[in-house]
């Protein structure tokens, strides 16, 4: 029979990711959502078109009733715990709340398991975080923050979560749940939340490449961060609660990059080299070429307490469960600008209606855990049936992302008419393909005409 996953969170960033992994697998996937959520409110409608497969249950992680009621109906082979408040700055306006959501909510669900008699069959895992360990001199491994190494949280998230960590180990000892801690370290995408720095600078890059901002603001640009691809990290999750027995792992890139860095990166990859002149608030990045400021610094963005720099040390993870994270740091801010570059113009599924009469697409969703080089022979298999193609213009094939499937291929083919699109379709060339894509894809084409 096929397992069952109950994932809180899953509107957030790695919910969406995980839930597609999840679904790939075979599993039944039930998502927690909260708010007064009628079937016809737009923001539940959104979430089920991008997440058909998933079944969505109203809860929320203060209310242990509703909770209890939950893990009853669904009786989850798995739960994966995502919800939290998880903005570090947030969390310093309104610890409170941070505190109940990201700390005593995990210790609800743990609770929700055991008051259902789950506690010996579901298996739990638990959403750490490199904040739990602080960044400061004085713990900071030269290689990387490991399992063991000393916490210092340095923020009402940071602290909460450190809660959540122990109080899942604790259910751990004491009951024999498994229960099982994934320390991660940032990872980002094309999903991450636009509050979240990375995600902040690729949109206004975007926006800045199209005419729609002029400049970013940013607050501390020298802090470090050991950052990943969110689709890799959700694999790791999956695989945290498949090992023989309940215990907690770092998972993360072992390499780390500052604010600075990321801006860089992210403004090369539209031809722009930044150079940062002044210090301090005062500091601005500066386009070499045209003279003009396009980073500023705003204090407004500071925290009260900084995490200054963060690596991990995922060697065990990748040990024990031959766990390694596979979209390197350049990729990462590629993938993120290309995304929003599509977003911000519009054209990541439509706006090429005016290049002819009818347009074919083909998506395919890959397996998260897809390589770069299958995603590149993928895309250059796409491209020769493109040019063969009968009656056809290839219009575009990209590495393109979309929010719910995982990693996506776009292809669009402009075709001249019906005839010619069909004749596409009975080809050898299409059948082919549509073989090789079905071994590397989770679900194989999903092409149509429109
Ligand atoms: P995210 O995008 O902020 O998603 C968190 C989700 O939690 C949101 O969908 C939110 O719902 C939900 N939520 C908040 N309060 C809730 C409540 N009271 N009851 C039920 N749901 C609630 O976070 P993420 O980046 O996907 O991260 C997933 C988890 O991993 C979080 O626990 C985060 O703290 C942790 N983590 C993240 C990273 C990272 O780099 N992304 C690293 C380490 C750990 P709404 O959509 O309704 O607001
Ligand atoms: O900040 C600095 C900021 O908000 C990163 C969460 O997913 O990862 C995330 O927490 C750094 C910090 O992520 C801005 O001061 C500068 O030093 O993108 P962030 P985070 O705080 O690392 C961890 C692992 C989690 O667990 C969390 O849930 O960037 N920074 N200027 C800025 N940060 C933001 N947000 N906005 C700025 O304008």
């Amino acid at each position: 029979m096929a397992k069952s996953a109950l994932i809180t969170g899953i509107a957030g960033q790695d919910g969406g990711h995980l839930a597609a992994l999840l679904h790939s697998k075979g599993y039944k996937v039930y998502g927690v959502i909260r708010g007064q959520m009628e079937t016809s409110h737009p923001r539940y409608q959104k979430l089920k078109n991008e997440m058909p497969y998933v079944e969505f249950v109203m809860a929320d992680l203060l209310d242990l009733a509703v909770l209890v009621r939950t893990m009853q109906l669904v009786k989850p082979d798995e739960v994966y715990n995502l919800a939290a408040i998880s903005h570090v700055g947030y969390s310093f306006k309104d610890p409170i709340l941070t505190a109940d959501v990201t700390g005593k909510g995990v210790l609800n669900v743990l609770e929700a398991i055991r008051l259902s008699g789950l506690e010996k069959t579901t298996r739990f895992y638990q959403a750490s975080t490199s904040e739990m360990f602080g960044g400061l001199d004085y713990n900071r491994p030269d290689v990387g923050y490991n399992e063991d190494s000393p916490f210092h949280p340095r923020s009402p998230y940071g602290v909460a979560k450190l809660f959540g960590h122990w109080i899942t180990r604790n259910y751990r000892e004491s009951y024999g749940m498994f229960a099982a801690c994934g320390i991660l370290f940032n990872h980002e995408g094309e999903r991450r939340g636009p509050e979240f720095v990375t995600r902040k600078i690729s949109k206004a890059v975007a926006r800045i490449k199209l005419g729609k901002q002029e400049y970013i603001e940013l607050g501390n640009v020298d802090s470090k961060r050991d950052w990943g691809y969110a689709g890799d990290y959700v694999e790791g999750m999956w695989r945290i609660l498949q090992h023989n027995k309940p215990d907690d792992f770092v998972l993360a890139t072992g390499e780390t990059h500052s604010i600075r860095e990321f801006c860089e990166l992210a403004f090369a990859n539209i031809g722009i080299d930044i150079k940062w002149h002044g210090k301090g608030e005062k500091e601005v990045g500066v386009d070499t070429k045209t003279g003009t400021t396009l980073i500023k610094i705003n204090p407004e963005f500071y925290r009260p307490a900084e995490v200054d720099v963060l690596t991990g040390d995922p060697s065990k993870a990748e040990k024990v469960l031959g766990w390694k994270r596979k979209v390197n740091f350049p990729n990462l801010v590629k993938l993120m600008v290309d995304h929003d570059l599509a977003e911000e113009s519009g054209s990541l599924y439509t706006d090429i209606t005016d290049e002819g009469p009818l347009r074919h697409i083909v998506f395919f969703s890959m397996k998260t855990s897809a390589s770069d080089e299958e995603m590149d022979e993928a895309i250059g298999r796409l491209k020769k049936i493109g040019k063969k193609t009968n009656g056809a213009r290839l219009w575009n094939v990209s590495k393109s992302m979309d929010f719910r499937k995982g990693r996506i291929f776009i292809q669009n083919t402009v075709f001249d008419s019906v005839d010619s699109f069909e004749k596409y379709r009975n080809s050898k060339d299409h059948a082919d393909f549509a073989q090789y894509m079905s071994k590397i894809a989770d679900w194989s084409t999903g092409d149509y005409l429109e």
